[in-house]
This record gives structure tokens, C-alpha cells and sequence, in this order.
């Protein structure tokens, strides 16, 4: 068939919007019709050339949500009609890494995934030329079709609105998924999240949920603290307009340092920093923002023999097929909210302001609706 995408020709370059050739789907596969799909600051880090994996061509997207069309052969756990958001952590719920507690790293389909391709080693896209296309982290959400393998794919409420549920495709699952899965932050705790955007301010509603007493909010944009308190931030700290050092300073007013710190920027001076600043003694800090190839983190062996704990979070920890069910029902329930994080609704065409709109601090998520 043909559909219509947003294709990330080259590192570096605008989406292109262009019609697509989508073979349908084979055995264990499944051709979903995108509804809407959310702009992840991930998505522009591999648009840019920063990602180690970036394969071009490819279409982008990974926060989305949609419909089943059509289901490939030996599919059994959906059918058409189902509503489904797709997973870049996949959950077979046979490898090793299903079958372990700790983790919610799939990987059986993680070495095809990371090269742009589905489990049989090829790619559904083409353009119309017949240039193949690469899919992206098994999602390819940028595309009014997509196919997906049937082990990464949610199955949904109905009644759930795609331009909401499609953020649990990663920022709303990531954000309180590294609270509560990650670090399980207990009750009472004191908390600092670095970077108020799409992802840290579902780390504040995750806080909240969890019922942490302190929560800080660091951001160098002033406008994000206003957002940052509706979902629950206490104190906002912006470091370019304190004197001194930003890690001091968060540590007297987290009374001695925070039991729990996220990063959410992806930089890793600020990764440093919330390590840092967490208590000693028993402080964690997880990184939850991806960094550049290249980049590495560093601290003071002493951080940690001091009794400071470093950890990192992929999709919040989350099971995918068993999760992400639950949140949207969250949100259906009212536990939850998302409708005030969906700053601006985009058409595909207008998809590159999307990306605008991130790097100009002006988005919380701009989301594509078909
Ligand atoms: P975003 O652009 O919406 O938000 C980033 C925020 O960080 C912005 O508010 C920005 O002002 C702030 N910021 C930037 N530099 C800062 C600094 N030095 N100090 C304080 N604040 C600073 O991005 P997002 O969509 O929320 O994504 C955040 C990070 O999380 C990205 O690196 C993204 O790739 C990563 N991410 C990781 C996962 C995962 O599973 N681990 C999932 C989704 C996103
Ligand atoms: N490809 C990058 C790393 C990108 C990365 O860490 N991705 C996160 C999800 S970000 C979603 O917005 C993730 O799930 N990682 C686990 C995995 O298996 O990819 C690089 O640095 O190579
Ligand atoms: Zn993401």
C-alpha cells in the first residue's frame, strides 16, 4: 500500500513529507494506522545526528497510537479494530530478560530493532523509487501506517483519545515509570528532577503519586516552572540566576541532599550534578536523558563509596503489553493527567515546527494528529 510520512533522509536535515510504499505485514507482524504520534526530544537527537544507532533514511516516531488494520500470520493475541500503542521495549515474555524482575529490557528483537529493521532482518518502507526506508526503534510512528511486530504493540481502551495516550508511547511511561519502577521512591521522600520538559514533568506527577514531600524542579527556562507547579514541583531552582554552586545550593535546600534525583536533560554535567546533590549516605540518582555519542559521565569515585547510588532507566522500566495498558487507564480514571503537556497539535506537514517549537523551550509535546 501506500501511506504518507515524515522521512529523515540525512543526519541533520528536515523530515521530508512523501508518499511511502508499506508492504503488509509478515508472519508475527501487524500494520497499525497511526492516529497521532508524540515529538520526543529522542526523536530530534536522532534527526540530528547525535545518535550512535542513527540510520538514515528512516521514519522517526516512537510515542504514537493507533489502529490495527490488518494481522500477519500466527498473530493471536489482536485483532482489527484493536486500539494499540506501539513499544520500543518490546515484551515477549519468553527471553531471559522477560523472565527476569529486575529488568523490562526485552531483547529479543533488540538486534534488528537497532539497525532499522524488523525481526526477519528486512524493512516494510520504501520510497517510491524503491529506496528502502529503515524503520526506528521498531515504532516508525511518523507514518500514517506503520508495521509493527505483534510483541510490540499495547493493546488499549477504546475510548481512549490517541492525542493524549499516544505521550504513554514513551514520555508519561518514562517519567512516572522512573519513580516508581526505577527508583521506587517511598513515601515522604525529597526529590530533584532536572529538566522540566516532556519527560521531567511526568517525573513531578510520578513524585507526586508517589508521595514525596520535596520535589525541586531545575530548569534554565524560567516558563517551565509554572508547568512544573501545577503537576507538583515545590521549589524551582534555575541555576543561571542563583549565585554559587548549583549542587551546594540544592543540597541546603534538600536539607542535607535528596534521596532521590532524576536527570532529564540527556547533558552529562548535569548528570553529575544530581548525582551530587542526591543524600549521602543513601542518595540514588537516576539518568533517564539519553546523551550524544561521545559523551561520558564523570564523578569522584567518592560519590559513590560515600554511599551515593547511580542508575539509568530505559521506558521508566515499564513491561510494555502489561504496563502501558494501566496507564492509559490511569488516565482514563483521572489518576493521572496529560491534556495540559500537549502544548501544540501538528499536522504531518508542519511536523519540522514541532521540532522548532522543542529547541526554542516552547513545547512541552507537540503531537501529530493524521
Ligand atoms: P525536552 O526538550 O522536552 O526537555 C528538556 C528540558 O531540559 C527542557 O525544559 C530544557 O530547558 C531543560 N534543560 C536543558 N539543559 C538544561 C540544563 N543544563 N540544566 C537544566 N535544564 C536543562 O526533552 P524531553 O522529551 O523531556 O527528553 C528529555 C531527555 O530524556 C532527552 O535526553 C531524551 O532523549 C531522554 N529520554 C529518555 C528516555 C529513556 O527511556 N531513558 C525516554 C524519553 C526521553
Ligand atoms: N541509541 C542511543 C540510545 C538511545 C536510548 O537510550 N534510548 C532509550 C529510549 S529513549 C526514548 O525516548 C532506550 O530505551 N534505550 C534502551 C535500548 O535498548 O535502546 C545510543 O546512545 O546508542
Ligand atoms: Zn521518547
Amino acid at each position: 500500500m501506500r501511506t504518507r510520512a515524515a522521512v529523515a533522509v540525512a543526519a541533520g536535515k528536515p523530515l521530508e513529507i512523501m508518499e511511502v510504499e508499506l508492504e503488509g505485514p509478515k508472519k508475527g507482524e501487524v500494520l497499525v494506522e497511526i492516529k497521532a504520534t508524540g515529538l520526543c526530544h529522542t526523536d530530534e537527537f536522532t534527526r540530528s545526528g547525535d545518535d550512535p544507532e542513527g540510520i538514515f533514511p528512516a521514519i522517526l516516531g516512537h510515542e504514537g497510537a493507533g489502529v490495527v488494520i490488518e494481522v500477519g500470520e500466527g498473530v493471536t493475541s489482536l485483532e482489527v479494530g484493536d486500539h494499540v500503542i506501539p513499544l520500543y521495549t518490546p515484551e515477549c515474555r519468553e527471553c531471559e530478560y522477560c523472565l527476569h524482575p529486575k529488568t523490562n529490557l526485552c531483547q529479543s528483537i533488540r538486534s534488528t530493532q537497532g539497525q532499522g529493521l524488523l525481526p526477519d532482518g528486512t524493512t516494510r518502507f520504501k520510497m517510491l523509487d524503491g529506496t528502502p526506508i529503515h524503520h526506528y526503534m521498531g515504532c516508525s510512528t511518523f507514518a500514517n501506517h506503520t508495521v509493527v511486530p505483534e510483541i510490540a504493540l499495547a493493546k488499549i481502551d477504546k475510548n481512549a483519545p490517541f492525542d493524549k495516550v499516544c505521550y504513554i508511547g514513551c514520555g508519561v511511561t518514562t517519567g512516572i515509570g522512573a519513580v516508581i519502577n526505577t527508583a521506587k521512591v517511598e513515601i515522604g521522600s525529597r526529590a530533584v528532577v532536572f529538566g522540566l520538559g516532556g519527560i521531567g514533568l511526568n517525573v513531578i506527577q510520578g513524585l507526586r503519586l508517589a508521595g514525596a514531600d520535596q520535589i525541586v524542579g531545575v530548569d534554565l527556562n524560567d516558563d517551565k516552572e509554572e508547568m512544573g507547579r501545577h503537576f507538583g514541583m515545590t521549589d524551582f531552582v534555575n541555576p543561571s540566576k542563583i549565585d554559587g554552586d548549583v549542587v551546594a545550593h540544592l543540597v541546603e535546600l534538600t536539607k542535607g541532599g535528596a534521596d532521590y534525583t532524576f536527570d532529564a536533560t540527556g547533558n552529562v554535567k548535569v548528570m553529575r550534578q544530581a548525582l551530587e546533590c542526591a543524600h549521602k549516605g543513601w542518595g540514588e540518582s537516576i539518568i533517564i536523558g539519553v546523551a550524544p555519542a561521545g559523551a561520558e559521565i564523570a564523578t569522584r569515585p567518592f560519590q559513590l563509596v560515600t554511599g551515593r547510588v547511580w542508575r539509568g532507566t530505559a521506558f521508566g522500566g515499564a513491561k510494555g503489553r502489561t504496563d502501558v495498558p494501566k496507564i492509559v487507564d490511569w488516565y482514563m480514571q483521572g489518576k493521572i493527567e496529560i491534556d495540559p503537556m500537549i502544548t501544540h497539535k501538528l499536522k504531518l506537514e508542519e511536523i519540522n515546527h514541532g521540532f522548532e517549537l522543542m529547541h526554542e523551550g516552547k513545547s512541552i509535546r507537540a503531537v501529530v494528529e493524521f
